[in-house]
């Protein structure tokens, strides 16, 4: 049993202190914001994420958990602070990182293990942590120990992943693996590969970087199929059964703190980014390309009102993060559209959110972003009492277009020419 702080208590930090607690350690979690720190002394979320509800519940019933806006001494420190993007110069934001090594820095003893699991650019922990700990007077890999074990858990699954998922360490001494290794075979049932720090650190960065171009290739094939009038989702189905083909699906675009993210953090100073900007930019445009669809539908109608279904960056989260919609709710306002907009699981959207009636109300065209499970039972006869015209935009292929066309809706689908 150790004694553990883990800093940050967002969506990695919060389930990752959980599953220490609840796996026999003493864990203190911190974070800067009290209302995050209060949610937790009171066993609540502030975000929806399946299990978590419970594993927080347990975590404090069994007394192992508690949080705070200030660190204490302890055996090991977990790093686990958001790591934003500066838009305006597309590089990492490392503020709350530099600010929680800081405080670590402040309780840093013999002996202790820092853990870094915050998404970083190549050579963050040689440049930027090390340095900020060793101002403490103590030396990196003789006096404590630090290793980089970035966070890969999928949000929506998160819980089941951290446990049964494979995971990276990386360390630059065999002391600070073995500590790591230690700790994470406390609760993970996966693998641990051990590597060096960098490698680790670039590990993370081209697994999403990896997800976001084939994403990219398959959006591209989208659009290749509309022009030449046949259906990607047939044809990407009927390629994956080849024995090497595993292509992704296509959609209004790339959201989430990850995959919108990360791959900026891999060229930011290197010299050689080609296919990940590139990538970057096709998934950037399918809210445009969405936007063309819906024009296409409501060209001949006068001041349209567009029904947008999803906030979401993607089905089954409450997250809004870099989500798609938001840019498709800009552009079509800049093209003079009024907007509505309901998500069904989304609490904070920048745009009001509405009632799923309210959204559809005197609607021209409906726009469904987010591929939400319940989105599926939507019933094209009893909406269409509703709307003003029927029309339809399904930018993932969820909804049954036979019954929808049925119902008398003219449809467009990302990626399906034959409409
Ligand atoms: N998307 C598509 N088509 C697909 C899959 C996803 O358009 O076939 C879109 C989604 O709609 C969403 C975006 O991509 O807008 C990202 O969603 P996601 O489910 O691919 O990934 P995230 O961002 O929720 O989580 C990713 C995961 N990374 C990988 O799978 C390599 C997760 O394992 C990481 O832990 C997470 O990033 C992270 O925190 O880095």
């Amino acid at each position: 049993m150790s004694r553990i702080c883990v800093l940050g208590l967002g969506y990695i930090g919060l389930p990752t202190a959980c599953l220490l607690a609840t796996h026999g350690h003493q864990v203190l979690g911190v974070d800067l914001r009290a209302d995050l720190v209060e949610n937790v002394n009171e066993s609540r979320t502030a975000f929806r994420e399946p299990g978590l509800g419970d594993l927080i519940a347990q975590a404090r019933s069994l007394e192992k958990l508690v949080a705070d806006t200030e660190p204490e001494p302890s055996d090991i420190f977990v790093i686990a602070v958001p790591t934003p993007i500066d838009k305006d110069v597309q590089t990492a934001d490392l503020g709350y990182l530099r600010q929680a090594v800081t405080s670590v820095s402040k309780y840093l003893r013999e002996g202790n293990l820092v853990v870094l699991e915050s998404t970083v650019p190549p050579g963050t922990c040689q440049r930027l942590v090390i340095p900020i700990l060793e101002a403490s007077s103590l030396q990196c890999d003789r006096d404590f120990y630090l290793a980089y074990c970035p966070e890969r858990a999928i949000p929506g699954n998160t819980i089941h992943e951290m446990i049964h998922d494979n995971r990276v360490i990386g360390a630059d001494s065999n002391e600070s693996a073995v500590k790591a290794r230690e700790l994470y075979s406390s609760f993970v049932s996966g693998s641990l590969s051990t590597t060096n720090l960098c490698t680790a650190e670039t590990i993370k960065l081209m697994e999403n970087a990896y997800r976001d171009v084939n994403i990219a290739l398959v959006n591209e094939f989208a659009r290749i199929a509309e022009e030449n009038r046949i259906d990607v989702w047939e044809a990407i189905e009927i390629a994956n059964k080849h024995p090497r083909v595993r292509m992704l699906k296509p959609g209004p675009g790339v959201g989430g703190h990850c995959l919108a993210i990360d791959p900026w953090f891999l060229t930011e100073s290197s010299g050689v980014g080609r296919i990940i900007p590139m990538a970057r930019e096709i998934n950037y445009f399918m809210a445009k390309h969405t936007l063309k669809l819906v024009i296409s539908l409501v060209a001949d109608i006068k001041n349209p009102i567009i029904s947008v279904l999803g906030a979401a960056y993607k089905g089954d989260v409450d997250d809004v993060r870099e989500s798609p919609t938001l840019r498709f709710i800009k552009l079509a306002e800049n093209e003079g559209f009024k907007i509505r907009v309901f998500d069904p699981l989304v609490v904070k959207f920048e745009y009001e959110l509405m009632s799923f009636e309210d959204t559809l109300r005197g609607s021209d065209c409906l726009v469904l972003m987010t591929d939400h499970s319940c989105f599926r039972q939507i019933e094209p006869r009893t909406v269409s009492s509703l709307l003003r015209n029927r029309n339809l935009v399904d930018t993932r292929n969820l909804l049954n277009h036979k019954e929808w066309r049925e119902a008398g809706f003219r449809i467009k689908v990302i990626g399906n020419g034959l409409f």
